[in-house]
């Protein structure tokens, strides 16, 4: 049967690399449906992602793509993006890629507030290579490399990205997967440096090591764990631990960092550019 998804994927990069029930492919359906809703054309869009189960989302979706290097996904974005400001960039991460390595690109990225759309399909671990914990594995959880509880505390990515500068912050889940869709399609619609989490399921490397044996256990977790942004803020801190805010948390209007770097090609373009 034909759906809007086969409009939009490679067909030859299939099977995909993806262990069964991977929230990964949840993903992949909440982005394109996004992107058919508002109608992009195919070839105006550039997906940017680093190394990861998640990162291979650019091998399968139709569109400009570049898998580049572990954690660099947001520099390379960013030059396309500088180098050519029409283009819609969007820029897919694992949370160990996004927040680990490429950490101070994403503080940075949303600092300048540069005109990117970043995906962070957050399963809290490193997937990709066996388990070892993020900066966004909860605390006391278990990792390859926390055999007996991951002693860190967590990053709130969507608060680090609301202190950073970003213009566009939300956090979904693989489980509330319309609701991740919708937050997908207004982030992409948004200017400047826009952020969207979505909680998903590693049941492979997460949920084995953490008591949830199949994609069902987690997806049921992952229930569980999502509150909406409402319920939450009336929460005691007490009872917010171990749990997350779903929802639109910030939407903001501010000059991204094309449309102030062209302002800067234009002065020096009337002064006379480079004189020496
Ligand atoms: C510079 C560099 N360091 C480390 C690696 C090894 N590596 C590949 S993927 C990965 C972690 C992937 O985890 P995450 O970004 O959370 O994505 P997931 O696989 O969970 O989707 C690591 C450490 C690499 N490829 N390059
Ligand atoms: S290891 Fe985890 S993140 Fe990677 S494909 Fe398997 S289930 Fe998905």
């Amino acid at each position: 049967m034909k759906t809007v998804i086969n409009d939009y994927i490679r067909e030859e990069m299939f099977p995909n690399i993806w262990c069964p029930g991977c929230g990964n492919g949840i993903v992949l359906g909440a982005i394109i449906r996004a992107i058919d809703d508002l109608n992009w054309d195919k070839d105006k869009i550039v997906a940017v992602s680093g190394i990861g189960c998640s990162s291979r989302i650019t091998g399968y979706v139709d569109f400009c793509t570049m898998n580049t290097t572990h954690g660099r996904a947001l520099p390379f974005a960013t030059g396309i993006k500088m180098a050519n400001p029409d283009l819609k960039v969007i820029v897919v991460m694992g949370d160990g890629d996004c927040s680990a390595i490429g950490g101070n690109h994403f503080i940075h990225a949303a600092r300048r507030n540069i005109d990117l759309t970043a995906i962070i399909i957050n399963n809290m671990i490193y997937g990709m290579t066996g388990g070892q914990y993020s900066p966004l594995t909860p605390t006391a959880k278990f990792g390859s490399t926390a055999p007996y509880g991951n002693i860190d505390q967590t990053f709130d990515l969507a608060e680090l990205a609301i202190a950073a500068g970003a213009s566009y912050v939300a956090r979904g889940t693989v489980y509330n997967a319309r609701q991740s869709t919708s937050l997908i399609k207004k982030a992409l619609d948004k200017k400047g440096f826009s952020v969207v989490e979505i909680i998903s399921d590693c049941p492979i490397s997460y949920g084995k090591m953490n008591k949830m044996k199949s994609p069902v256990d987690m997806l049921k977790w992952i229930k569980d764990i999502a509150v909406s942004k409402k319920v939450w803020e009336g929460f005691s801190p007490d009872k917010k631990k171990g749990k997350y805010a779903i929802g639109e948390f910030l939407s903001k209007d501010r000059p991204d960092y094309t449309e102030l770097y062209g302002e800067i090609i234009k002065k020096a373009q009337e002064m006379g550019g480079n004189k020496q």
